[in-house]
This record gives structure tokens, sequence and C-alpha cells, in this order.
């Protein structure tokens, strides 16, 4: 699959510090010391509707990631999937009586287009499902074949067993488990399974669904977590440095994708670190595609508001927190760049050079954006008020601000 077109990051002066990132399997905060190459996979969308305030907060918080690691001098290999073919994807299509395959090509070119608006950088690979099952049936035969998986009527399930680290990357207890799981696309109440959390890796032909040649498998689709973790394996390996996605994939989804590999490949860990972003919410609930309680940032733009602005109010949280999206917090982020903008527009200003190491020290302090932000709202303020003789401050904060936030001014 194309991703989307990649806006240049300017070079700043100097390096960028290396990332300090809370790793959920570690609850703590862990320093990244990637190779030359840092290695990272997002989980993508499922496209059924439109890019929501909530996808673009995720996906702006491993763009930041990118940013930092990018400044640092290195090179980034990022991988995204899209979720092509999946339960909700396919319920959607039949409720409104249209094709499943251009639902999904439709609402993917819209996310491309949001992303593009955005400055999200795009993955290196940008990879469907379907267009991953080739590579996910020997995946499950390997794991079938090693004992690890186990046949129920026809459907093949992973079992949790198989994982002697299986646990690790959420830390929740099993009744935790065993809500989510029931919560997010699992079954833990179907009967004959040898674990009630056993997840699915291959799913039996049902009346009216697509299917493919599964060859030992029997005809089927796969399941939801071997498709990310036979997308990661095939273009980034074991041991890569982030696996990424909202708080909402922590279980069962990166839990399960790490058992998955690891059971697979006999080592540990799948993901050097397990980053998740917190979940925005609209009038007091998560942003979610099956509540409807949406904000779309295609609707924002086509409403005339700059992608710039957008981007700025997502900023303007840590991406740690859960929050909620408001039209205020949209106003704020509009004034902000009115602000900046002004400020980058005039021929000199303050010396910027102490800026530009703060916004670095921020984002590497586990993406404090919000401080960031501040710390140009500084330079603004004293370029209104005092003003400054240095000629290359405003084009360097204009760099800084694309470079490292994606802004641009
Ligand atoms: N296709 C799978 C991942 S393999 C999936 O979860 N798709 S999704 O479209 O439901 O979500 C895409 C990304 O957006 C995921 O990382 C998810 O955690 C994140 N996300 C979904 N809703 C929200 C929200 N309200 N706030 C923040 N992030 C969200
Ligand atoms: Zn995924």
């Amino acid at each position: 699959m194309h991703a989307w077109p990649a806006s240049e990051v300017p070079a700043l002066p100097g390096k960028g510090r290396d990332l300090r990132i809370h790793d959920t399997a570690t609850g703590g905060r862990v320093t990244l010391a990637p190779g030359p190459v840092a290695r990272i996979y997002v989980c993508g969308i499922t496209p059924y509707d439109a890019t929501h305030m909530g996808h673009a907060a995720t996906y702006n918080a491993f763009d930041l990631v990118q940013r930092v690691w990018l400044d640092t001098k290195r090179q980034v290999h990022y991988v995204q999937n899209v979720t092509d073919v999946d339960d909700p994807l396919l319920e959607r299509a039949i409720r409104d009586g249209v094709d499943w395959v251009g639902l999904a090509e439709r609402e993917t070119a819209l996310f491309r287009e949001d992303m593009t608006a955005l400055r999200m950088l795009p993955p290196k690979d940008y990879i469907g499902a379907v267009e991953a099952i080739p590579g996910i049936i020997p995946l499950v035969e390997r794991l079938r074949d090693a004992g690890a998986a186990y046949e129920l009527d026809g459907d093949i399930y992973f079992s949790v067993e198989a994982d002697p680290h299986f646990g690790e990357v959420s830390n929740y207890d099993a009744e935790v488990m065993r809500r989510l799981s029931a919560e997010r696309g699992g079954d833990p109440d179907r009967p004959g399974k040898k674990n009630p959390l056993d997840p699915m890796l291959w799913m039996a032909a049902r009346e009216g669904e697509p299917s493919w040649d599964g060859g030992s498998l029997g005809a089927g689709r796969p399941g939801w977590h071997i498709e990310c973790v036979a997308i990661a394996l095939d273009h980034l390996g074991m041991g890569f440095d982030v696996q990424g996605g909202g708080s909402d994939l922590a279980f069962p989804h990166h839990e399960m994708g790490a058992s998955h590999a690891q059971a697979l490949t006999g080592e540990h860990p799948f993901a050097k670190a397990y980053v998740h972003a917190g979940m925005v919410a609209l009038d007091g609930e998560k942003m979610s595609k099956s509540k409807g309680n949406l904000v779309f940032v295609s609707k924002l733009r086509h409403d005339g508001v700059d992608p710039a602005a957008i981007r700025l109010a997502l900023l303007s949280h840590h991406y740690r927190a859960d929050w909620e999206w408001t039209d205020r917090i949209l106003q704020d982020a509009v004034d902000r760049l009115g602000r900046w903008r002004a400020a980058v527009s005039r021929p000199d200003g303050p010396s910027a050079d102490a800026l530009v190491e703060e916004i670095r020290e921020a984002l590497a302090d586990d993406l404090d954006a919000p401080s960031a932000l501040t710390a140009v709202d500084r330079w603004a303020a004293a370029q209104e008020s005092d003003g400054g003789t240095d000629e290359s401050a405003p084009g360097l904060v204009s760099r800084a601000v694309d470079a490292l936030l994606g802004v641009a001014l």
C-alpha cells in the first residue's frame, strides 16, 4: 500500500538528545538507545470511518518520537499497518450496504489526506492486513506445529501459556484481562478454549464474509494481533525500539502481539518499549467510531480550520494524558498560531539558540510537548514586548517548530 507524501524536515544546528520515554511494560521511564536506524511500529487505523481527534492525537505522539530521533541524526524505519479486513469494518459495510473493500479504500485515502495536512511523517512501509495474509499463514502454521496454537471448530487459537512472558506488557491482573478481552474483540466466554484469554489467529471462513485460502489452515481470515506481528517481524524484526498505539491497545492487542512473536522466535522482547498515548474524549466519553461521538480532522479542514492549528491543539496536551476535546482548545490553538506567526514574520528578534535547546529537552523528556509550546510562547512574548537584533532568530524558530513539532509557521 502506498503511504502519503513526506513534508520536509529542516535540519537544525547541533544535535538533539536521546529520548527518555514511559514504557508500559516496565511501568517507568526508559532511555532509548536505538542504532543508526531507529525502528518503530505504530498500529494503524481500521478504516471504516474518518480520522477523529483521538486517532490524530495518537499519531501525533509517534510523529514526535520520529522527529526526536531524526534530530539525533538517526534514520527512522517506521512501519504502520491498515487493518483493512476485520469485524468492525465488515459490520459497518453491511450496516451501510456498501462494499467493504471500497469502504476501506475510501477511508484509508481520507486518512492519508488528514495525515498529510497535519504534517505527520509517513511510514516507510504502509501495509494492509489483506496484503499481509501470505506472510501470516506460515506464522500461524509454525505456531500450531510448535504446539503454541490449537484448533477449535476450524478456528485456530493462540495459547497464551506458550509465552512465559505473557502478561508483562500490560501488567494487568487476570480479571481485568478477561474484561478487556471481552470488550476489545476477544471471546473469553467461548466454550472449548484452553484459556479464556486465548486470541484467534485464524478464523475459519464464515458464510457471507470474505475469506482467503489458508493452505493447511483452511479457508479463512487472519486474527487481529497476528496481523501486526507478521508485518512488524517482516519489516523490522525482533527487538525493535518502539511499539506504539493508544492506551486501549496495551491489552489485548500489544500483549498478545508480543506473546505471538516471542513464542514464534523464542526471543524476548518483541519491542524494547511499549508506548501508549492517552484517550481523547468528547462529552465525557472516549471518542470512538463505535460510539459515534466524533470530531473529524477532515470536517475541521473542510470548515476552513488551518491544519497547523489542529496540530497545535493536539500538542497542547501531554501524549499520555487522557483529555477532552473542546472548541475552546481549538480556539486557543488558533490564537497561539497567530501569535507565533506574527513573531516569526519580523526581520529580527531575540536570540533563539536557547529556545531550540529547550524544545529539544522538553521533547526528550517523555515527549513533553506542552512545555515545548510554553517555551515558544515565551520567545514570542519577548519578541512582541522587546524584540531583538538577532537576524537569524525568526528563521531558526520557524525551522525548529517545523522540524521538532511538525507545525509550519
Ligand atoms: N487497526 C487497529 C490497530 S492494529 C486499531 O486500533 N485501529 S483504530 O482505528 O481503532 O485506532 C487507531 C489508533 O488510534 C490506535 O492506536 C488507537 O489506540 C487510537 N485511538 C482510537 N481511539 C482513540 C481515542 N479516542 N483517543 C486516542 N487514541 C485513540
Ligand atoms: Zn496493531
